[in-house]
């Protein structure tokens, strides 16, 4: 049968404020999303992450799961507010955060299953925001990110050889700052390009640092992860074209081609103009090349077409409906997936045509449609995310064997079903199944489904 490279790497991905609960357990700070759980009308079940999976205190059981499932690598992020409460270079760090990471670490090595960390999946330390506005404040939030990423480089670096400094600046800057439905609940038309730029700049700095003090030493690799969905035009008409282009632009390469080319799309510039914030020389110096590889979160397709009402800040009309009339593929139960493998193969090609540099799909799932209504014995039975898994990996390896496009790792989202931001807990993207009275887990057929596929892929 095919096989994947003898290097490949796959496992699954989860995120701190998804997971781990415990909240004000074990020295950890407030984070952003603590509080904006708590504005109401922001989470549709009006949960919060308090429980979670109450993975701070069952992670030796996601160990497990992990381990049952066969995987090589486990992609998790670390709670900033549990490492350094307060957030910022002069504040305390927490001993008991910085432990419990570091358990869960040795006993993923025990278990031959290599950590990928992220530094910053969303949760920013709340006193960072009330201090000086948190992300806005490019002098300051530069400054104390590249403390926090020393912080772990230290505390980790000997175990962890993979980094990833920012999970999808995307939603940070657009559901973030731009539409309000995230952390921190802004709403504005400028904000999401100052954000923009400081989020680079973050990156960049701790990219620099590492690479000057810790890469000879510990010998590991660090990048950035970025979301995209693929632009299908609706048409070949040159406009609905275009558009296809200016929704990669918009969503990916405002952040990727400063990174990897130094300048923002020309796409960009055109529209938002003087609303960019535009990296000096000194700047982009430590920009360019900030990244080891191309980490790439990616559930699904578009179909785009010019126009919209919201064009003056680089959206496209999108939907999933083709020319024929026909969708794309199965619904999610989230409005803004739906299957389609063919598309995740064209993104593969078009990142390793414009950016040269080797791929790890950082997240890559499936949530069922009204799975949190059904009784467990048939939500464990996920058939429509089975048929997503095995579209994608399909089309992942065709990627690698036939178009030569280097994918170094896969992980699915997610190892479990966790909180799933403004939508709480109804929307379920596990491999595992999650009952949140009992916190038991069971997992699904998919989990066996990609067990079963990655080991009859890998060589050993
Ligand atoms: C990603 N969209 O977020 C995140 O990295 C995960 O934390 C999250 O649980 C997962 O995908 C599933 O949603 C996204 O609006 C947030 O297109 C929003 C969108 C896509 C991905």
């Amino acid at each position: 049968m095919a096989q994947l490279p003898s290097d490949f790497v796959w496992g699954f991905a989860t995120a701190s404020y998804q997971i781990e609960g415990s909240t004000t357990a074990g020295g950890r700070g407030p984070s952003i999303w603590d509080s904006f759980c708590k504005t109401p009308g922001k989470i549709r079940d009006g949960s919060s992450g308090d429980t979670a999976t109450d993975s701070y205190r069952l992670w030796r059981e996601d160990v497990e799961l992990l381990k049952s499932y066969g995987v090589k690598a486990y992609r998790f992020s670390l709670s900033w507010s549990r490492i350094i409460p307060l957030g910022g270079r002069g504040d305390p760090v927490n001993g008991e955060g910085i432990s419990f990471y570091r358990s869960l670490i040795e006993e993923l090595l025990k278990n031959d299953i290599v950590p990928f960390i992220t530094l910053y999946h969303w949760d920013l330390p709340q006193a960072l925001d009330e201090r000086y506005g948190g992300w806005l404040n490019k002098e300051e939030i530069v400054k104390d990110y590249v403390n926090y990423a020393k912080v772990c480089f230290e505390a980790f670096g000997d175990l962890v050889k993979n980094w990833i400094t920012h999970n999808e600046p995307w939603a940070v800057t657009i559901l973030g700052y731009e539409k309000g439905a995230f952390a921190p609940g802004h709403q504005s038309n400028t904000e999401p390009w100052i954000v923009n730029h400081n989020l680079i700049l973050a990156h960049a700095h701790a990219v620099k640092l590492y690479r000057e003090q810790y890469k000879q030493a510990q010998g590991g690799q660090i990048g950035i992860t970025l979301d995209c969905h693929w632009q299908l035009p609706y048409d070949d008409s040159p406009e609905n074209v275009a558009a296809a282009q200016r929704g990669i632009d918009f969503k990916l390469g405002r952040f990727a081609d400063p990174i990897y080319k130094g300048t923002y799309p020309a796409s960009v510039i055109e529209i938002i103009g003087d609303r960019l914030v535009y990296f000096s020389p000194e700047e982009l110096a430590v920009v360019v090349g900030s990244s080891d590889f191309f980490g790439l979160n990616t559930y699904t397709t578009q179909v785009v077409k010019a126009g919209g009402d919201d064009e003056s800040n680089g959206f496209v009309k999108t939907g999933f409906t083709r020319q024929d009339g026909s969708q794309l593929g199965t619904q999610a139960h989230v409005p803004w997936l739906q299957t389609y493998p063919p598309g995740f193969r064209l993104l593969l090609n078009y990142l390793w045509d414009s950016y040269k540099l080797p791929i790890y799909v950082t997240e890559n799932g499936f949530t069922v449609k009204d799975e949190n209504s059904l009784p467990l014995e048939e939500a464990i039975h996920d058939a429509d995310r089975i048929e997503y898994f095995h579209g994608y990996v399909n089309a992942m390896l065709q990627a690698i064997q036939e178009d030569n496009v280097p994918v170094k790792g896969y992980f699915g989202w997610s190892l479990l079903d966790n909180f799933e931001w403004a939508d709480g807990y109804q929307t379920r993207f596990g491999v595992t199944y999650v009952d949140y009275t009992t916190q038991k887990r069971y997992p699904k057929d998919s989990a066996r489904f990609l067990k079963k596929w990655f080991s009859e892929h890998t060589s050993e």
